[in-house]
């Protein structure tokens, strides 16, 4: 660690923004005010390594900001819910004191829970914290031991994370210090120069050693500009794609027959099936919208990098490519590629998707689902699927029916209605599908919304209570990641901003309040970092709190080879499947998203071009997207509708005009920029707050509660829209 300059301090925290990179973060203090003078990368984390994100290298402007978040608040008296003018919310709550807003809470929740049982009161959070304490700890035992609904958290990974598990058992996969030593590198759906930066230097060694990188996405990302080759595949057709690269794989002979009879299950089907003539690169091109001699190409260079003592294929899946209907199924079919050219017998070969289920954390220890059988429910209490937060809010418990409205199936269709809503580590208003139905569901009078923030956002806009939530600089906690294999620890570095408490601290108060009687209920977060730790496994050794708090950062104890290379599935000890070995079966197969160019909807007519509701390179989803220094970084991409000429001639647009984009869910308005980032058939403009856009309305507007196909995914990228001039709509209407 670095050393302090004189009157001040250095202090080693964790970024703890939903990023796979959870860099090492030094803040320097002054010691004389305590205040926070600079943050930087922690330079001796082999994966920071000095840096960090545009985002977060001026994090001081977050926390210091003036439009912190700094008492608990609440809504006044005769101010409806609904949209507040941007820096003036304030002027529509009345602080309060912490006593009076947990007395508030604690006895709402009671009433509402005697009255419509407990399961009507409804948790919302997701990844404002990736921190182990932040993000599942004392906030589940709360709402386990209350008896509410309980979540499943699927807005982001469950499609592709439940995909990988279905293949190789664990979420596990090659280090980012390892694509060094890669020859061909395939980021696939995976945005790394935008969302995962600290794998872009290791990438870039690996080119200088004469590494190719080649970019699978229908945008045009940052990172494909700078790759050595960009292939525009149409949204959600990636299974076509992979079947056809193992087709060519199988039809030459280029499979690893040994790793395959080794390691794995099933191969036998799956070159039989991956064989077929609907799987030829000639077939797969009409689907993909990519030429078929790319596509061979792509697949006998995968297969042979590795040959002939040269450097291996390495895949970076990102989570794009399953946030499509059938995305469970395309991250499986990818999670195949180097299990049939075994490619993860390399050093700098196979794939990452995820590392977290590489990290043995204690979380029953920490989240105690036990505590369920204690609530006034006694027995494990009904599951709502965050992705169908609107048909949550708007349908349940009132029709009990399957969705009908939104024609898709709901995932919940039984029990009370949802009377009182916890919103925390998320900004739903903004995040969530189909906000029209989000936001008619929070505008609810009879619904009782909390919301724990750091900021006015657009889900305070519609909560009558309102409360303070620190940042990581401001409280501890214990991390791993999804990108790469370090355990951090992430210390204070200064007081909480006025009043403001972490996520611990609030469930811990509020438990206490509601008479919960457990000592649960009193641990402190050094009590719960030890838990989280407490564990026999292996790859934990030597992970202690002591080790963590004396150096930042300690590697997991992964089983090395005789070379001290740590080669996942290299051998069947790796796999955590009930075979016990990589799983080809049941093999994949494609279907067209319904909202696709070649799915139901698109026969209608209605609605013919594929929209991508991306997130932007310097927010993260919706942090950030307040701040006006981040703001000037995203300049370029504010309420621009991104189309190519093909699809802008056909209906009279150029760069500049101002259009409506519209489904049968919602419309936003946006200016048409004409250009080759997108190809023909798919237009993409990016996530913003509903109240920061021009027309109040974000890219959610659009997008449906349609799930995936594995894990109960949001299907974000499987949404079909129309596009149109403003001034042709308002010349229809006249
Ligand atoms: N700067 C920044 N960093 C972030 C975030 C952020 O908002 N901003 N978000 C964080 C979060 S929550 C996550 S989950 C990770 C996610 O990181 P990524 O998984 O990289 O997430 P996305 O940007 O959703 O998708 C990556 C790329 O997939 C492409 N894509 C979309 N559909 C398809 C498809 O059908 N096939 C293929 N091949 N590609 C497709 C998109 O165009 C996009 O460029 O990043 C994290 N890091
Ligand atoms: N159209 C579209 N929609 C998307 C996506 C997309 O790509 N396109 N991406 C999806 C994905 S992958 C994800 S992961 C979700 C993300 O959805 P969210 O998890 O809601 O992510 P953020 O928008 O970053 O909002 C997190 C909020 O948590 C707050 N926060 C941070 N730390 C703390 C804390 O310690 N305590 C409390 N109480 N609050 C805290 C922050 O201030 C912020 O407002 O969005 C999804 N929605
Ligand atoms: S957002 Fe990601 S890249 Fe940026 S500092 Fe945090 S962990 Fe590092
Ligand atoms: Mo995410």
């Amino acid at each position: 660690m670095s050393t302090a300059p004189a009157g001040t301090r250095v202090v080693h925290t964790v970024c703890s923004h939903d990023c796979p990179d959870s860099c090492g973060v030094l803040v320097t203090v002054d010691s004389l005010t305590g205040r926070a003078t600079k943050v930087q990368g922690d330079p001796s984390h082999p994966v920071t390594r000095g840096f960090l994100c545009g985002k977060v290298a001026r994090y001081l402007d977050r926390v210091y900001s003036p439009e912190r978040l700094l008492y608990p608040m609440r809504r006044k008296v005769g101010v409806a819910k609904g949209p507040l003018p941007k820096g003036r919310e304030a002027e529509s709550f009345e602080r309060i004191s912490w006593d009076e807003a947990l007395e508030l809470v604690a006895a709402k929740l009671k009433t509402i829970a005697a009255e419509h049982g407990s399961e009507s009161i409804l948790p919302y959070s997701y990844a404002g914290t990736i921190g182990q304490l932040g993000y599942g700890s004392m906030d589940r035992r709360f709402f386990y031991r209350l008896g509410a609904s309980q979540l499943d958290r699927t807005i982001c990974s469950t499609a592709g994370g439940d995909a990988l598990v279905s293949v190789n058992g664990i979420k596990l996969g090659t280090s980012p210090q390892d694509f060094t030593h890669a020859g061909l590198i395939l980021a696939w759906g995976a945005n790394i120069h935008g969302n995962n930066i600290h794998l872009w230097p290791f990438i870039e060694e690996a080119r200088r050693n004469g590494a190719r990188l080649v970019v699978i996405d229908p945008y045009r990302t940052r990172t494909a500009a700078l790759a050595d080759e960009h292939l525009a595949i149409r949204p959600g057709t990636d299974v076509m794609l992979v079947l056809a690269m193992m087709h060519v794989i199988f039809r030459e002979g280029l499979e690893d027959r040994e790793y395959l009879a080794e390691c794995t299950t099933g191969a036998e089907e799956l070159r039989a099936h991956a064989l077929r003539a609907e799987y030829s690169p000639a077939r797969a091109a009409e689907i993909t919208g990519l030429d078929a001699d790319k596509i061979e190409q792509l697949a006998r260079s995968y297969a042979t990098a590795g040959r002939g003592g040269r450097a291996p294929a390495a895949i970076r899946l990102n989570y794009g490519i399953q946030r499509g209907e059938y995305g469970g199924t395309a991250a499986r079919a990818v999670t195949m590629l180097p299990l049939i050219t075994g490619s993860w017998k390399q050093h700098g070969g196979g794939l990452q998707l995820s590392t977290s289920g590489s990290f043995p954390f204690n979380s029953k220890r920490l989240q105690m689902p036990e505590l369920m059988q204690s609530s006034p429910l006694g027995r494990a209490s009904r599951v709502v699927n965050m992705s169908q937060l609107g048909h949550a809010l708007t349908e349940l418990g009132e029709k009990q029916i399957t969705g009908q409205g939104i024609g898709i199936e709901a995932a919940c269709v039984e029990g009370p209605p949802v009377k009182a809503l916890f919103v925390y580590n998320c900004n739903a208003a903004a995040v969530a599908p189909d906000s029209s139905r989000v936001l008619a569901g929070l505008r609810r009078d009879d619904l009782f919304t909390v919301v724990h923030e750091q900021f006015f956002t657009d889900t305070t806009d519609y909560a009558d209570i309102v409360l303070p939530a620190t940042t990581f600089l401001e409280h501890k906690d214990v991390q791993g990641a999804y990108g790469h294999l370090f355990v951090q620890i992430s210390q204070p570095a200064i007081a909480p901003l006025g009043e403001a408490r972490s996520n611990v601290l609030l469930f811990s108060e509020l438990g206490r309040r509601m008479g919960f009687e457990e000592a649960a209920f009193s641990d402190s977060e050094e009590e719960l970092i030890a838990q989280a730790l407490e564990t026999e496994h292996p790859w934990f050794a030597g992970v202690t709190k002591e080790r963590l708090e004396r150096e930042g950062h300690v590697p997991l104890a992964l089983p090395q080879n005789e070379h001290g290379e740590v080669l996942p599935f290299s051998t069947r000890e790796w796999f955590r499947t009930p075979s016990g070995r990589g799983e080809l079966t049941p093999v994949p197969r494609w279907h067209a998203p319904h909202e696709s160019r070649s799915g139901v909807a698109a026969s209608e007519g209605k609605y013919p071009l594929e929209f991508l509701p991306r997130k932007a390179d310097n927010y993260m989803n919706s942090t950030f997207a307040n701040l006006p220094g981040h703001q000037q970084m995203e300049r370029r991409t504010a309420g621009v509708l991104e189309m190519h000429p093909v699809d802008a001639t056909a209906r009279g647009i150029v760069s500049g005009d101002a259009v409506n984009v519209w489904n049968g869910r919602g419309q936003i308005a946006l200016t048409a920029r004409v250009g080759v980032a997108i190809a023909a058939g798919v237009v993409a403009a990016r996530l913003d707050w509903h109240k920061l856009s021009e027309d109040g309305a974000n890219v959610n507007a659009l997008t449906s509660e349609r799930l995936t196909d594995i894990g109960g995914g949001a299907t974000f990228y499987s949404t079909l829209v129309e596009v149109a001039k403003v001034a042709e709509i308002a010349a229809d209407w006249s």
